[in-house]
Parts: structure tokens; sequence; C-alpha cells
């Protein structure tokens, strides 16, 4: 009797820890289903982060099963009864070096699998003579404060300070299709530009000018949150990233320039 039941307490033990593999792996086969994972990616360089994502994903993936497994057969195994004395062992070198080097390859593999999405993103962003906007003549200027998004377009000559710039808050105006050049900037602490259908997150650094690109491939509205804990409004920093066909987004901003200089005029 004494002995079922500890057969039974192994197993339902065994089982519990089973079911986390179980339950994880499950977790990620139906995400997509269960409207729990990214939303569909829309900019340019987001085949490319996803790919990234998907490979560290699964190598990630691989060990955790293959992990558990083995724990679910030791607990197995070892579980049981055995009045033999315990055997005492003081490790083993080649089992260090393995798990030391696997480790170490998989990351240098890492390493190399990401830097040309991290200098397309990041560093050097693809750019030809035709583009309307580069690095040096952004399209707009978004700044970050507790608790808004407020961004600039610049004046016909480009200057961002002065009554000819447009300003709008927590929404954003941008032409499809086209590389967005823009500078991040904080007024007062960390934040975070994340807009998630276009798997682009990039802090605002008080004190710096972070330049950031992104080229939408699809109109449509996109959400865009403050991904850095930055106070008790942190919530409110939620915006929208209109992407908006061409002519359309010229139409918008012209709009706003002739409101601009209609502004307290009668006639
Ligand atoms: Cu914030």
């Amino acid at each position: 009797m004494a002995q079922l039941k500890h057969l039974l307490f192994r197993l339902i033990v065994t089982a519990l820890f089973l079911a986390v593999p179980i339950l994880g792996v499950w977790t990620f086969v139906n995400a997509d289903q269960m409207h729990v994972w990214f939303p569909e990616a829309v900019s340019s360089f987001g085949g490319e982060i996803d790919h990234l994502f998907s490979l560290i994903l699964w190598m990630v993936g691989i060990t955790f099963v293959a992990t558990e497994v083995l724990l679910v057969l030791i607990i197995l195994r070892y579980s049981r009864r055995d009045p033999s004395r315990s055997h005492y062992t003081h490790g083993s070198h080649v089992l260090e070096m393995v798990w030391t080097a696997v480790p170490a390859l998989l990351l240098l593999f890492i390493l190399f699998s990401q830097m040309g999405v991290w200098s397309e993103v990041k560093i050097a962003p693809p750019h030809e003579p035709s583009d309307p906007y580069s690095r040096e003549n952004p399209l707009m200027r978004v700044y970050a404060s507790q608790f808004d998004w407020r961004v600039r377009y610049p004046d016909e000559e480009g200057n961002f300070e002065g009554e000819n710039v447009v300003e709008s808050a927590y929404d954003i105006y941008v032409p499809v299709d086209t590389k967005v050049f823009f500078d991040l900037v904080s007024r007062d602490v960390l934040h975070s530009f994340y807009v998630p259908n276009f798997r682009l997150k990039q802090d605002a650094i008080p004190g710096m000018k972070v330049p950031v690109w992104f080229e939408a491939r699809e109109v449509g509205d996109f959400d865009l949150i403050c991904a850095e804990l930055c106070g008790w409004g942190h919530y409110k920093m939620a915006g929208r990233v209109h992407v908006l066909p061409q002519d359309e987004y010229t139409a918008w901003l012209e709009g706003q320039r002739e409101a601009l200089y209609d502004n307290g005029s009668e006639d």
C-alpha cells in the first residue's frame, strides 16, 4: 500500500513537471490564434526582425524542451526508493567544457546573424539619392515628455523652431512607402518610442537627439506606445501613427500649414 502511494506520488510530481514544457510549447503554437502574438509587420525591416526573433525563439525553445524533458526523466528515475548508498561525484570537465562551448558558439552565431539588420535599423539606413528625407533632412522631430508625444514638422525652410512649425500631439502623420527619418528627443526622463507593427523600439534619452527611421509599407493607423516606465502617467503615452498615401500626406501637411497662417485673421 505504501509502495503504491509512493509510486502514485512520483507519477503526479513527474506529470506536473512534464506539464511545464507541454503547456509552454502549446502557448507558443496557439499564440497567433489567441491574438497574443505580434501584430502584422508593416515596416520594411519588420520581416527581418521577425526572422531574427523566430531564429532565437527556436534556439531557446529547443533548449527549453530538452532541459525540461531531461529534468522529468531524472525526477522519474531518481525519485524511486533506493536502499543503496549515494554515489557522490565531483563533476566532469568534459561536460562543463561542452556546456560552456555550445552556448558560446550559439551566442556567436546570433551575433553574426543580427549584424546586418542592426546596422540597417540603427547605424547605416539604406539611402538613395531619390529619397526625399534623410538623417540630415528629417521629416519630423518627435518629443517625448511626461506624459505625451509631440511631433513637429519643420517649416518650408526646414526649421523646427518658429511660428510656421506644425505641431501635433499623440497623432503622427507619415507618408507610406517613404523612408521616414526623424530625431527622437526627450524633454524630461527616459521614454521609449515603440510601434509594434513597425517592429521599431527606440529609447528617448534626455540630452540626446537620437536619429530613427522606418518605412511603412501599408496605409493604416498603428499604435504608438511608450515602452519605458516613465512615471505615474506612463499609461497615457498612447499615440497613433497614421500612415497616409503620399498625396494625402502632402495635402494634410499643407492643410495644417494653411491653418497656421490663417490663425487669428478674420478675412
Ligand atoms: Cu513615457
